[in-house]
């Protein structure tokens, strides 16, 4: 005979079993260089624009890294969460082939670590 209270008439159709606790820890996400290349044919007027243009940096900070790449053939524009680090590298790419400038721009895992090669010092 069913209880008249409901109790005891729900054939365990809305008991769910507890799972044990999943770990809900959040992990960083990998960071990436992008990274710009020295040629002897792209004017550096044209490197200090990209870099103000599609890493926002100021005038003096963008001189300052296209310098860097111009005296040691690469160096860091900055470092981002990969789809953006890959949206950085279409932009440069697509500003240096709309203007038939030969300039190369790349990404590359973030150590964490500072390249002397690459960092801009
Ligand atoms: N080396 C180029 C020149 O002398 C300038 C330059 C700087 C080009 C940085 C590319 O990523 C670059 N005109």
């Amino acid at each position: 005979m069913s209880d008249p209270r409901g109790i005891g008439d729900n054939d365990n159709q809305d008991i769910v079993l507890a799972e044990p606790e999943t770990e809900h820890r959040v992990k960083r996400p990998s960071l990436y260089r992008v990274l710009l290349l020295n040629d002897d044919y792209t004017t550096m007027e044209f490197v200090v624009e990209v870099i103000k243009t599609v890493f926002r940096h100021n005038s003096e900070k963008a001189a300052q890294i296209m310098l860097h790449v111009h005296q040691r053939g690469v160096g860091v524009c900055g470092v981002y969460t990969r789809e953006i680090a890959e949206s950085k590298v279409e932009q440069v790419l697509a500003l240096a082939e709309k203007n038939q400038h030969p300039l190369q721009c790349t990404m590359e895992p973030d150590s964490g670590e500072s390249n002397s090669d690459e960092v801009n010092k």
